[in-house]
């Protein structure tokens, strides 16, 4: 008897611990189209979430707009993702995040109105913590920007150029250092 009741308790905190930390959620973004105001974004435009969740973004109105991940905007091990073009009213696109770390997304053809956001799963990544994007993934981001913007219009420049300029600048104080 005692022993059975153990066991049960046993059970108990098992299922207890399973139903709070352990179960994965589900995380509503908004895509909002404010036409009046000529602003396109996401709301939340950061999201906090556990590894193991999935935001679903969730298209408010008509309006075209994608999801899609930077090619150096996700952590080291991680997938990129990209939805499809939702259109309609209502359209939704999910996707499950496992690795921790940031993920910075945009709508590409609304870029200009600062169409971006960021999931954060678990904790944010530290700088060098990105995905280097090949040359191949920067030539298919490439290709898909110049789907809606000329090359004098939009450069893209990945995060390990703009990580290059900190070696130097670090070298150049402990040279001055030495004086
Ligand atoms: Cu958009």
């Amino acid at each position: 008897m005692y022993r059975a009741l153990v066991v049960g308790f046993g059970i108990l905190l098992g299922l207890n611990s399973l139903g709070h930390a352990g179960e994965p959620k589900e995380h509503i973004v908004k895509i909002v189209s404010d036409y009046e105001n000529l602003r396109m974004y996401f709301k939340p435009k950061t999201i906090l979430i556990k590894p193991g969740d999935t935001v679903t973004w969730v298209n408010v109105a008509a309006e075209e707009h994608n999801v899609l991940v930077y090619p150096d905007g996700f952590p080291k091990g991680a997938k990129p993702f990209a939805s499809h073009y939702m259109t309609k009213e209502g359209e939704k696109w999910s996707h499950t995040f496992k690795v921790k770390g940031s993920y910075e997304y945009h709508c590409i053809s609304h870029l200009p109105m600062g169409m971006h956001g960021t999931v954060i799963v678990a904790r944010p990544s530290a700088e060098e913590e990105y995905h280097i994007p090949t040359i191949t993934e920067m030539q298919a981001y490439t290709k898909r920007l110049r789907e809606y913007f000329e090359e004098d219009e939009f450069k893209y420049k990945p995060r390990k150029k703009r990580a290059d300029a900190a070696p130097a600048d670090h070298s150049r104080m402990k040279h001055a250092s030495k004086h």
